[in-house]
C-alpha cells in the first residue's frame, strides 16, 4: 500500500473528499504499523501455542490435540481472527505459516515429554491451503523436523479451513496425494459454515471432517441442523471419513452428537485450549 503525503487543492476544497483522504491515510498508516508489528512477531517468535483436546466420543478418551497459535496481546489486533485475516493480506503468509508449524511441533513435543504417560496423540495443525500448493513447501523440511522430534507423519493432520478458497481442486487433490504418500492426513475445517462444503469434501476426500460451531450450537433444538448433520454423517460413513463436532459447549449438544454417532468432539465442555496437554473430559462424567 502506497502512503501519499500530500493532499491536493481539490481535496482541500471538498469536505467529503478531505475526510475520505484522511480515512485512506489512516488506513494506510494502520497497515504499515501492523506490518511492522507482524515482522517483529515473526522475528521474535512472539506467539503462544495452546493445545485443545479432541475426545473419542465412544471411548471417552483423549484422541488428539489441535495446536492453536496466538500472537502475544497487542493493541493492533483485537482478536486472533483479525490478526490471521491481516496476515493473509501480506506477503508474509509463507514465513508465518512455517513459523507456526514449527512452533506447534516443537512445543507439542516439549509438552508431551512433561506428561506422566508419554502417549503419542494425533496432532492437528491449522494450515493455509495455499501453503501446501507452494513449491517451496514441498521440501523435506517438515519431515526432517518430525524425525528429529520422533513424531511420525501418521500422527499429524493438516487442518484446512474452507474459508480460504481452493480454486483449482484437481491440482490441489494432486498435491494432497503427495502429502498422503508421506503419511500425513487431512482434515477440512469449518464444514457447514459455507456453501462449498460438499464440493470441498468430494474433491479433497479428507480423513476428517470438522463440523463448524454454527452447525453444532443448540443442535438438540434445531431440526434443520440435525438434518444437515445426518447428510454429512451418511456421506462420512460411506467414504470412511471420521467426523469431529467442534464447539461443544453444553451437555445437550454433547448428548445429541453422541447419540447421532459422531466420532469425535471438541469444545469448551470437553476441554479448553491450554498451554499444557490437558486431557479431554466428557461433560456427562461426574
Ligand atoms: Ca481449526
Amino acid at each position: 500500500m502506497k502512503l501519499s503525503t500530500t493532499i491536493d487543492a481539490k481535496t482541500w476544497n471538498s469536505p467529503s473528499l478531505f475526510i475520505k483522504s484522511l480515512l485512506l491515510k489512516n488506513k494506510a498508516i494502520l497497515h504499515v504499523t501492523r506490518l511492522f508489528s507482524l515482522n517483529l512477531i515473526i522475528a521474535k517468535q512472539e506467539m503462544t501455542t495452546l493445545f485443545q483436546p479432541i475426545m473419542d466420543v465412544q471411548s471417552n478418551e483423549t484422541f488428539a490435540f489441535e495446536a492453536l497459535n496466538r500472537p502475544f496481546q497487542t493493541n493492533l489486533f483485537k482478536n486472533p481472527d483479525i490478526f490471521y485475516e491481516f496476515v493473509g493480506t501480506t506477503n508474509r503468509v509463507f514465513l508465518f505459516e512455517c513459523l507456526c508449524r514449527n512452533l506447534s511441533l516443537i512445543r507439542y513435543d516439549a509438552r508431551r515429554q512433561q506428561m506422566a504417560s508419554n502417549k503419542n496423540f494425533t496432532l492437528f495443525i491449522n494450515i493455509h491451503p495455499n501453503i501446501l500448493l507452494d513449491k517451496n513447501y514441498h521440501s523435506g523440511e517438515t519431515l526432517a523436523l518430525l524425525k528429529s522430534l520422533n513424531i511420525e507423519p501418521e500422527q499429524v493432520v493438516f487442518e484446512l479451513t474452507e474459508r480460504s478458497a481452493v480454486i483449482d481442486f484437481e491440482e490441489f487433490s494432486r498435491v494432497l496425494s503427495h502429502y498422503r504418500a508421506q503419511g500425513f492426513r487431512i482434515a477440512v475445517d469449518d464444514v457447514g459454515s459455507g456453501y462449498n462444503s460438499l464440493k470441498t469434501l468430494i474433491y479433497l476426500k479428507p480423513e476428517f471432517i470438522k463440523l463448524d460451531r454454527s452447525l453444532i450450537q443448540n443442535i438438540n433444538d434445531h431440526p434443520a441442523q440435525q438434518q444437515l448433520l445426518t447428510v454429512i454423517l451418511n456421506y462420512a460413513i460411506q467414504s470412511g471419513t471420521k467426523v469431529i463436532a467442534e464447539g461443544i459447549e453444553t451437555n445437550e449438544e454433547y448428548e445429541f452428537i453422541q447419540s447421532a454417532g459422531v466420532h469425535y468432539a471438541q469444545g469448551y465442555a470437553i476441554g479448553r485450549p491450554a498451554e499444557k496437554l490437558a486431557h479431554a473430559k466428557s461433560p456427562l462424567m461426574p
